[in-house]
């Protein structure tokens, strides 16, 4: 038989996390060209910008969002807001195949009841990284996160509820889900320099869709 180098043909397999989280491996493999494809279609509509953290840096990864509320940072702070601050316009609706993607991984892991109205797309090349932060500008902590890997690997740093406490690495591959639940839902996290791996789908790239309820 020819192997099929463009599709991740394993079934998925569940590993908890400490603390309520629960990565869904491979979970996302079989929609993965889907997905791709909705990234591209919103990045038509609203580019993938670095975005300026208050202290004056310029983010490595660069974002997008997309759903009724977005992210964003400036030199004013980390806030959500309705509308894409490059145009004023309203963000990119979010395509049926993200949202469903979410709702779905959110179910298998707890949480039948998970409507995100945000996404956030993170788009790394080569020599991006996210350093350790926590994701505390939603409204409602019991609301998990749910974070989907495209293409290239990367490690991850799960660390605790305190910046000092030494991150676990984790490592996060294509396909790969995490639902972000319970107390794991504050815990500091970011992820190492992203390798130059080439990915048969995305190049030397890896995407990361976080799906939050903003509000
Ligand atoms: C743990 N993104 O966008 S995804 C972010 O790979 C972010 O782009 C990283 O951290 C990335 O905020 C990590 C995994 C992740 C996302 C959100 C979390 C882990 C989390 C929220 C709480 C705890
Ligand atoms: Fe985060």
């Amino acid at each position: 038989m020819t192997p099929d180098l463009f599709s991740d043909t394993a079934e998925p397999w569940e590993e908890p996390l400490e603390d309520g989280a629960v990565v869904l491996r491979r979970f996302a493999s079989s929609d993965a060209r889907e997905l791709l494809d909705a990234i591209e279609q919103v990045a038509r509509q609203a580019p993938l910008r670095q975005m300026q953290t208050p202290g004056g840096h310029t983010m490595s990864a660069a974002m997008v969002c997309c759903g009724s509320w977005g992210w964003v940072t400036d030199r004013k702070g980390y806030r959500y807001q309705t509308t894409d601050p490059l145009t004023d316009r309203p963000w990119p609706d979010m395509p049926a195949v993200l949202r469903d993607l979410a709702r779905a991984a959110a179910e298998q892991a707890g949480y039948p009841d998970f409507d995100p109205d945000a996404c956030l797309i993170n788009r790394y090349l080569p020599g991006a990284k996210m350093g350790l932060h926590q994701d505390k500008d939603e409204e409602d902590f019991e609301q998990p996160i749910v974070s989907v890997s495209l293409g290239s690997p990367i490690v991850f740093q799960f660390g605790g509820l305190r910046r000092s406490d030494r991150p676990q690495k984790i490592p996060l591959e294509h396909g790969d889900v995490v639902v972000w639940g319970g107390p794991s839902r504050l815990r500091y996290h970011g992820v190492l320099t992203l390798k130059s791996v080439e990915h048969p789908l995305t190049g030397a790239c890896r995407y990361n869709l976080t799906f939050r309820k903003a509000r």
